[in-house]
């Protein structure tokens, strides 16, 4: 039923060309992250991340299936953190998740409009996230897609910060981190995801 990190393909191994020569042997930033199609509450990683709102206690969309696969005790822990600014993320156990810990973040409200303020915030998201898992030692983290749902930022921009912001952090974060998953929800989004991930990390 639960999806294990080492069941997860890295972009590198779901690529069909063949690993160049000059490639054989090198870390390239394609081997840390994947791509996955899917619920992200059956991935068994160190952390998943909630794309959640400023309360924190819930709510629809990956939210509200988050604490329902979660069970109450999240709920519990959440009431205690105090809520939570847009752009900024705070981490909790993950009780009966197969991920150890939930990072919960607060996207923009966007409501299809992409300004500066709604970038900035979206790519803080990633930001402070990947600081979360980094600060805790953790080395597996799934990001599902923030904001493009209720809170109705753009897919294709929000997936162009997406990458750009992570492969960015890995860069710099590289012996920190083995593995970011890109958890995409709608087949529209995988599509996106698919067509982007080639170019931001084509190269390291
Ligand atoms: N696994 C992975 N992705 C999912 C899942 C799932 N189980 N379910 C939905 N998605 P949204 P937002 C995708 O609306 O736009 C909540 O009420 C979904 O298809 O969940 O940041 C919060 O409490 C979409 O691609 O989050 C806030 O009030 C993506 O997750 C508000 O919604 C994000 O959609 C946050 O809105």
């Amino acid at each position: 039923e639960y999806v294990p990190l080492d069941q997860i393909n890295t972009w590198k191994q779901s690529q069909s060309t063949e690993v160049t020569e000059e490639e054989e042997g090198k870390d390239l930033l394609r081997d840390k992250v994947s791509l996955y199609k899917g619920d992200i509450t059956i991935l068994e990683v160190d952390a998943i991340v909630n794309a959640a709102n400023s309360s924190l206690l819930g709510g629809g969309g990956v939210d509200g299936c988050i604490h329902k696969a979660a069970g109450s005790c999240l709920y519990e822990e959440c009431i205690t953190l105090n809520g939570c600014e847009t752009g900024n993320a705070k981490i909790t156990c993950g009780y009966d998740l197969p991920a150890k810990y939930v990072i919960h973040t607060v996207g923009p409200v966007a409501r299809g409009h992409v300004g500066e303020t709604e970038t900035k915030d979206l790519t803080a998201c990633y930001q402070n996230s990947l600081e979360l898992v980094k600060g805790f030692g953790l080395r597996s983290v799934a990001f599902p897609c923030i904001s493009t749902g209720i809170y109705g930022f753009p897919n294709e921009p929000a997936a162009n910060i997406a990458l750009e912001t992570v492969k960015s952090w890995v860069k710099e974060n590289h012996d920190k981190i083995e593995r970011v998953i890109f958890c995409v929800f709608l087949e529209a989004d995988y599509r996106i995801y698919k067509e982007k991930i080639l170019q931001v990390f084509q190269d390291n």
